[in-house]
């Protein structure tokens, strides 16, 4: 028997009981629902484009009759059954607003769509989002839908790095920790047109709770489609307690007094480069390059022209959260907690994230001209930077709560943040401005307005925020820690606010380390413009590393110099943990960072999949190659790289036992 729920009723049935809870929930159901007792602040802007989260993707769990809670976690448990979830692919018509005319631009995009859906949702270019839980089977059926007529896709390619077949697509769950092969997480697949294929993931009962995303990973079309906004969050809800032996969810540990999980915002960052094309198929712009499309135009994303280091700058376009261009985050208030899990799914941007007060009776933010965007931001977003307390980096649980002002995300990180409002009011969300070698674009990116948060009154909190969240994590770990381990998760947070019972993957020690890998990604122009990984471009019958199952490397990782351009390095199935980050002159930053660069600050230590390399730098990895054999990839995860050759094929094979892999049957 199918028990699951339209995700409507369900959330209508809860409204009232967990009203906090309200940040998941839909814009029709926040039009409906108004905290009594709660004032709200007057909008400083006319314009109300609220951050909506995505919808969650209709989950059918037949054999264990448990409904999947579109609302929260707690309700996904490990339940050893299976989840099955139904995605298309298709062209959607929508709008995204332009802040220079005001007004909504109509846009044709490739997008995923829930099966399931029974209207066209708002904002299409948000995947839903799948949540499932340790133990559980994932089956998702992917239907492409794209039209099979295609002129990117000649029957026969001549060089496979060059960009090709738009229309055909597969499925990458990036950072799950999942077989790499079958119709597992297997991105040498290619889905055609018209084909509809079920993937099967065996999510273990040891996988780690956290913020994992989704999107196509076909060579020749990822960029483009990534960048159309095919990308949603995959969300593994864990509800193990730490032990004395054992490690724990930092999903028990973050509930309130009431029992419920602290409000979560989720947030996917991406850069839709639509644009128009004149007659002649040239991408309509301005002497500057700025993106310009005609009344009755539609912007689209077809050609890789609309990639490239400089042209994401000119274009004008702002990077958008969950579809939308400078939103407002309604539903915050003073003093209460907010998880806020942030996916950067966007392809042609570096976003330094910062918070700032806004000044009350700032105009609305509507510009596209770098001047005034500046002035902006200069007049109106005046206050100190707000606090940032990250307590996961790609998903993974960090040892210990990191403090910042900025969180840098490149493309594929996320990033969970614990965030605390300490006013009532508006706040400026903003990505700051970097230097050429921190950026995927190599050059320096000026300050922009990403949202704003509007913010009601609550519970005071004090000048210090950092010892406000301390107290209320120890609260809360009177409540949610089983007593033999609840007095060590105090005297962590306490110390430098450790999450020593939270971390997944066990610290690698020097003497478990038994081989090293080097891996340089760079642009070559000597002879016309080339995307290696060491020296070579993306060869689909070529393997360029095989790894013995059980061993344990060390990696060391660089960029090319010449040009000098940085890339996100990601690598699939198993992650790795930073061991040291080298600069030009020899000094280790993965601790303290360097001076006017938050970008490798408190990374020593920390687990990831994804890592931004800048050139000049040497960036020293260690990971464990555990449970999984078979074929996968690493590559740049500047999308557009990849699909031109960064690109390389792994694979981890069964030892022989005399120092080798098995390499046949025999
Ligand atoms: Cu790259």
């Amino acid at each position: 028997m199918l028990t699951s729920l339209p995700c409507r009723i369900s959330f209508l049935r809860v409204r009232s009981r967990h009203m906090r809870r309200m940040l998941l929930l839909p814009a029709s159901a926040l039009l409906l629902y108004s905290p009594p007792g709660v004032e709200q602040y007057a909008s400083a802007q006319t314009s109300e484009r609220m951050v909506v989260a995505p919808p969650t993707a209709l989950t059918q769990r037949p054999r264990t009759g448990a409904a999947p809670s579109p609302f929260f976690a707690g309700t996904v448990t490990a339940s050893g059954g299976e989840a099955h979830i139904a995605l298309k692919i298709g062209y959607s018509n929508a709008t995204i607003y332009n802040p220079e005319t005001n007004k909504n631009d109509p846009v044709r995009l490739r997008s995923y769509r829930d099966v399931h859906e029974t209207a066209a949702p708002a904002i299409p270019f948000v995947a839903p989002t799948i949540e499932v839980a340790p133990g559980e089977t994932v089956r998702i059926t992917l239907k492409n839908d794209l039209p099979s007529s295609d002129s990117s896709c000649p029957a026969s390619m001549p060089d496979i790095n060059v960009p090709h077949c738009f229309n055909r697509t597969n499925l990458h769950a990036h950072g799950l920790w999942v077989s790499p092969t079958g119709n597992s997480d297997n991105v040498l697949l290619s889905i055609a047109p018209s084909v509809s294929f079920e993937y099967e993931y065996n999510i273990s009962l040891e996988h780690p709770a956290g913020t994992f995303w989704y999107h196509p990973h076909l060579h020749g079309s990822t960029a483009l489609q990534v960048s159309s906004g095919m990308a949603g969050f995959l969300i593994v809800r864990g509800s193990r307690l730490p032990s004395a032996h054992t490690s724990g969810d930092v999903d028990t540990l973050l509930k309130g007094a009431d029992g419920l999980p602290f409000a979560e915002r989720l947030v996917l960052l991406q850069q839709i480069q639509y644009a128009c094309r004149d007659t002649s198929g040239a991408i309509q712009a301005t002497g500057t390059g700025k993106y310009v499309c005609q009344q009755g135009q539609v912007g689209e994303i077809e050609g890789y022209d609309q990639f490239g280091p400089t042209t994401w700058a000119k274009s004008g376009r702002f990077t958008t959260i969950n579809g939308q261009v400078a939103p407002v985050f309604t539903g915050a208030q003073v003093g209460r907690i907010e998880r806020w899990r942030i996916a950067h799914a966007g392809v042609r941007d570096t976003v330094q994230l910062q918070f700032k007060k806004m000044r009350p009776g700032a105009p609305d933010f509507a510009s596209l001209d770098p001047t005034q965007q500046l002035n902006w931001i200069e007049q109106n977003c005046i206050g100190a930077r707000l606090s940032q307390f990250a307590i996961a980096s790609d998903g993974l649980t960090r040892a210990s709560i990191s403090e910042r002002e900025t969180t840098v995300l490149q493309p594929g990180y996320r990033e969970d943040l614990l965030m605390l409002f300490p006013e009532a009011g508006d706040y400026c969300v903003l990505d700051d401005m970097a230097g050429p070698s921190g950026t995927v674009n190599a050059t320096t990116k000026i300050r922009k307005f990403l949202a704003r948060v509007n913010v009601a009154m609550g519970q005071a909190m004090g000048a210090d925020t950092k010892a406000f969240l301390r107290a209320e994590l120890t609260a809360a770990a009177n409540r949610t820690m089983p007593e033999t381990i609840r007095q060590k998760v105090r005297d962590d947070l306490a110390n430098d606010m450790r999450l020593f019972s939270f971390v997944p993957h066990p610290d690698i020690a020097d003497s478990e380390v038994k081989g090293r890998q080097t891996l340089q990604l760079e642009i070559d122009v000597s002879s016309g413009l080339k995307f290696l990984v060491d020296g070579k471009a993306y060869d689909a019958t070529r393997i360029d590393r095989t790894l013995p199952l059980g061993s344990v490397e060390e990696w060391t990782l660089t960029s090319g110099n010449n040009p000098p351009v940085g890339h996100p390095f990601h690598i699939h199935v198993n992650p790795f943990q930073v061991v040291k980050i080298l600069d030009p002159g020899g000094n280790d930053v993965s601790s303290a960072g360097e001076s006017g660069d938050p970008q490798y600050a408190n990374l020593k230590g920390v687990w990831k999949d994804t890592l931004f390399v800048k050139p000049n730098y040497q960036v020293f990895i260690r990971t464990r190659y555990r449970r999984y054999i078979g074929d996968f990839v690493l590559h740049c995860h500047i999308l557009d790289h990849e699909d031109q050759g960064m690109m390389q094929n792994v694979r981890i094979a069964v030892p022989d036992g005399a120092g080798g892999v098995v390499t046949n049957h025999h």
